[in-house]
């Protein structure tokens, strides 16, 4: 095991990191296994986030880790565009029946912010084929984050993601839908908020319906702090498209594979988008890879012109790349057997009552979970926005608990096989941490 310190880190240029503060007292993780990682001194840290939210069933499964191994010895790469290779075929085929009835097209891609620029370029193609060329809109929302492609950070509502970059044009925001001031503590979908659906039929009569192609939002929003929909507000968006001709595109790049308790949130909601977005737990983050499931209506209304067309021209280097999807049905083999989707829905309530007891804990504002996520809002400090989550992550590290934050809010989101004493252990931790944070 490498020693803190021995290796020059000046080469890499880190993603979404404080670069110069993190080489300076740099936290490097050197192994994983099951809920654990190993710091590189040798500390467990027990892992509170699933990685990056994305490694569900636990990290370095020996299934995922020898179909990995033998696809690469088997077929390592074949093209995808006028090419195929079964695994891709298959992969689609198993995803297909797990995907809610008629969102069963399915579209690989790499990442989870290819994803979302797949899914926009889907609608846009969709609304043209269908002869509506004119929708060229696209409607986001606040707080919403859908990576960081063009595309994404267009539709996505993260101000720092949007300032230095210039968007796409056309694109408009629904409100977000975080009200502290009335649903502080609220355990799974807060009570009030329904009518900022609303906001997409104010979108269609200030822009006019038929300029618009479609609407995306997280089902919960995670990135920006863990924002469960108010009772109602998406079954409200999804009427609202409906009747204005504008698809409703899920983006479940964390929802996805059972961090609700239902294999999608679409399931766990009961609304059904056109589109859907995933990747992360797509194989439990061990390959990079995104799939994005798209209603066979969308699909069918593509399939035409002349046979020998290219219907959609769009695809990667990597879409059905054979290591991923054999990385993806190990992992969909792993979910199946140990039923990892539904893990979630046994464990909610236990999750929900540990986590809403350090509702007393100091500098705690708000609480909210949902499935087996949690955010948990701490009060600033004053004169330094982020700074007390920031303190108490890197508390947490050194006491052997990896979490997450964004601004002040602390997220948790564990891997899906997580036990109730692991759980119990977060907690202790955090309360530890927060009653040191100043
Ligand atoms: N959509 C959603 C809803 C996401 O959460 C992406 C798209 C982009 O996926 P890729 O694979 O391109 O990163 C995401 C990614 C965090 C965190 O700490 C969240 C994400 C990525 C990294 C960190 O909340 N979400
Ligand atoms: N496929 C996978 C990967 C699953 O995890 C599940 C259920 O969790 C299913 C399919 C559906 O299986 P069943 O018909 O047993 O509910």
């Amino acid at each position: 095991m490498p020693l803190r310190n021995s290796q020059p880190l000046d080469a890499q240029w880190m993603p979404f990191t404080a670069n110069r503060q993190f080489k300076a007292a740099p936290r490097m993780i050197v192994q994983a296994a099951g809920m654990y990682y190993t710091s590189d001194n040798g500390t467990k840290v027990l892992d509170g986030t699933a990685g990056l939210w994305c490694v569900n069933a636990g990290h370095s499964r020996r299934e995922i880790a020898d179909a990995v191994s033998e696809q690469i010895l088997t077929l390592d790469y074949a093209p995808g565009f006028q090419m195929g290779h079964p695994l891709s075929f298959q992969f689609a085929e198993r995803l297909a029946e797990l995907a809610p009835a008629g969102l069963d097209r399915i579209f690989f891609t790499g990442s989870g912010s290819e994803s979302v620029d797949t899914a926009l370029k889907i609608a846009l193609a969709y609304q043209r084929a269908i002869g509506q060329g004119a929708r060229t809109r696209l409607i986001g929302r606040e707080r919403g984050y859908h990576g960081v492609g063009f595309g994404g950070i267009s539709v996505g509502g993260i101000v720092s993601n949007r300032r230095t970059f210039l968007g796409l044009p056309g694109v408009d925001h629904l409100r977000h839908t975080h009200n502290p001031q009335l649903n502080a503590f609220s355990r799974g979908l807060p009570e009030h908020g329904a009518e900022l659906a609303d906001d997409l039929e104010r979108l269609v009569q200030l822009h006019g319906a038929e300029t618009i192609a479609a609407v995306i939002v997280e089902p919960v929003a995670g990135s920006t702090g863990v924002l469960p929909p108010p009772v109602g507000y998406l079954e409200r968006l999804r009427e609202i498209a409906t009747r204005h001709g504008i698809l409703l595109i899920f983006d479940e790049v964390i929802t996805g594979f059972g961090r609700l308790g239902t294999p999608f949130a679409t399931d766990y909601f009961g609304v059904k988008p056109d589109i859907f977005t995933t990747a992360k737990g797509l194989t439990n983050g061990t390959v990079p890879m995104g799939a994005v499931f798209c209603g066979r209506h969308i699909y069918d209304a593509m399939m035409q012109g002349p046979e020998s067309a290219i219907e959609l021209f769009h695809g990667y280097t990597y879409s059905g790349h054979p290591v991923a999807s054999a990385a993806g049905l190990a992992t969909l083999d792993i979910y199946q057997r140990e039923g990892l989707l539904t893990r979630g829905a046994a464990l909610a309530d236990t999750w929900r009552e540990a986590i809403h007891s350090l509702k007393d804990a100091p500098h705690v504002v708000d609480i909210r979970t949902i499935g087996l996520i949690a955010g948990i809002e701490l009060q600033p400090r004053s004169g330094a926005p982020g700074a007390r989550a920031y303190d108490t992550f890197v508390d947490c590290f050194e006491r052997g608990l990896l979490i997450r934050v964004t601004g002040d809010i602390i997220a948790l989101s564990p891997p899906l096989t997580v036990l109730p004493d692991q759980i119990d252990a977060m907690v202790a931790t955090l309360r530890a941490a927060l009653g040191r944070a100043v």
